[in-house]
């Protein structure tokens, strides 16, 4: 039998007709067949609102801001202006690694700052309640920097958190900026991303001057330390002799954001939240950027390459190449043991805005195949590549986050790469570049942006994947079908999976749960209960 046991062109169709008509037009762009060769010519619906009634993944745009981007960071006070139900997901989760130099550093991971609003509060106003939030935690913590953040009701009444912020800023002495991160900004966390790679350019970025000891600057964007990804990355470097310079934000200080605009290089993770930064930087400060992916031990090794060829320095690169083969052979001796028995299987990742790309490559070395993959709030440029980015329709949802004019900081700009040299680099390094996820996916794969609950049943009832990987959101109804379901947002308390040894460890959890045999004993719902189906008439 073929891969796909349904021409999934055919699939497809099926899973439409089951919706109203016209929702069936709206969710039809949002699902594209693969096409192979010609898949450049393909677009896909992505950014856009999610239909009323079905159950979405998508988070919203204060998780991006507050969760995602500055959440990693250990030495801020994050201070969620809201009702305290906003902050339950904000708190305790595996987000918070960090590891501070010292046990005395200041972490404040382990709190949750909110100002718990009221009903009075929403009544009558709850900037009092916040300024006074602002004193109490610089009284209990002295920290270097407060970040508040907005919750939809604070929109809705129309507190001004910037305002509240220059005068707390003005009156503590410290630095204290604001985000207008409410949960309702945009179609989904991907909104948040952006507010907060605005508020990092504006209020920190550039503070100071003194850059991380050391040669080979590098600053790394889009990593989260998720699982303890960035631990494992930081030895890597450190192994090589590149110098982290900065991170955004994985395992990172207010003092590594403040002297970003020091690094020689940006290198960009994850495209989808952190892509503003890059480019403002470069415009602002000269730093050149380019995509690269740490998920998968070969496209792990391609990406120290590549930085070190951005270097041009023979010692560094010669050191690189000894790091790549010591580390590779560690990893060979697990993938030669485990990959009989996982080639051949097949694999479907619904992920966020970077994962169910980067993912592949892993997969890719177990010999499996991605049936289908899809994001739950990337943009078309995730799908298709940056070269699409000037075809993007702007619409009244993307309009509403401020886009920054970026000029020239005439102090603080420095030229890293001649335009001669940057041309000599171009065809290994591809500046400014990230060529999307379609590029890397086999002809009849379904690439579905947004996947609601009712495909996600579909793509599992007629495909019957070797293992589904998503989020907790999905795990339980996913286990429940008999399929193993593998987490790549938390790694259900695995990981790390980044670099090297991150990749043996993913190894070893799929080998693990791709062979064992107890998810055959569980029946999904339709193979043991009668179903009652209807159509619609119009
Ligand atoms: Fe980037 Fe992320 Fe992701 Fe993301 Fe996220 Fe995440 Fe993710 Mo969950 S920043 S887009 S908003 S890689 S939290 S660390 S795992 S959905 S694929």
């Amino acid at each position: 039998m073929s891969k796909f046991e349904m021409d999934p062109t055919r699939w497809k169709q099926e899973v439409l007709k089951t919706y109203p008509s016209k929702i069936a037009k709206k969710r039809e762009k949002s699902i594209i067949v693969h096409e192979g060769e010609n898949h450049e010519s393909q677009k896909i619906q992505a950014n856009v609102r999610t239909i009323p009634g079905i159950i979405t993944q998508r988070g919203c745009t204060y998780a991006g801001c507050k969760g995602v981007v500055l959440g990693p960071t250990r030495d801020i006070v994050n201070l969620v202006h809201g009702p305290i139900g906003c902050s339950f997901y904000a708190w305790l989760t595996r987000r918070n690694q960090t590891l501070p130099p010292t046990p005395d550093s200041p972490n404040y991971m382990m709190y949750c700052f909110s100002t718990d609003m009221q009903d009075s509060n929403i009544v009558f106003g709850g900037e009092i309640k916040l300024k006074q939030a602002c004193r109490e935690a610089f009284e209990i913590f002295k920290p270097k920097a407060i970040g508040i953040f907005s919750t939809c009701p604070v929109g809705l009444i129309g507190d001004d958190v910037h305002i509240v912020a220059r005068t707390m800023k003005e009156e503590l002495g410290i630095n204290i900026f604001g985000f207008s991160c409410e949960g309702y900004k945009g179609v989904s966390q991907s909104a948040g991303h952006h507010i907060a790679n605005n508020a990092l350019v504006k209020h920190v970025i550039g503070l100071n001057d003194v850059a991380a000891e050391g040669k080979f600057k590098i600053n790394m964007l889009g990593e989260y330390n998720i699982g303890g990804d960035a631990f494992e990355l930081e030895r890597i470097f450190e192994k090589c002799g590149i110098t982290l310079n900065s991170s955004f934000s994985g395992n990172s200080t207010m003092e590594q954001f403040e002297r970003a605009h020091m690094a020689e290089l940006n290198v960009v993770m994850c495209h989808r939240s952190i892509n503003y930064v890059a480019e403002m930087m470069e415009k602002k400060y000269g730093i050149p950027w380019f995509k690269v992916n740490f998920i998968g031990a070969e496209a792990s090794a391609k990406s120290l390459r590549r930085i070190a060829k951005y270097f041009g320095d023979a010692e560094l690169m010669a050191r690189v190449e000894v790091v790549i083969a010591e580390e590779l052979a560690i990893v060979a001796k697990t993938i030669d043991d485990i990959k009989p028995r996982t080639t051949g299987k097949t694999a479907m990742m619904f992920v966020g805005g970077s994962r169910a790309h980067h993912y592949q490559e892993l997969f890719v070395e177990l010999g499996m195949t991605t049936l289908s993959a899809g994001y739950e709030f990337g943009h078309r440029d995730d799908y298709e590549g940056r070269r699409v980015i000037p075809t993007i329709s702007v619409d009244a949802d993307s309009r509403n986050i401020e886009e920054l004019t970026i000029e020239k900081d005439d102090a603080k700009f420095k030229e890293r790469l001649s335009e001669e040299k940057k041309a000599e680099l171009e065809k290994d390094l591809q500046f400014n570049e990230y060529e999307g996820m379609m590029k890397d996916m086999e002809k009849g794969s379904l690439i579905i942006d947004d996947l609601s609950h009712h495909e996600m049943d579909k793509l599992i009832e007629i495909y019957n994947p070797d293992v589904f990987c998503a989020g907790i959101k999905e795990k339980y109804v996913v286990q429940k079908m008999g399929i193993p379901m593998k987490q790549l947002h938390s790694y259900d308390y695995g990981g790390p999976y980044a670099g090297f040894e991150g990749a043996v460890n993913f190894y070893k959890d799929i080998d693990m749960i791709v062979n064992t045999s107890i998810w055959k004993m569980i029946k999904a719902p339709w193979q043991k209960e009668s179903v009652v189906e209807a159509e619609y008439a119009a």
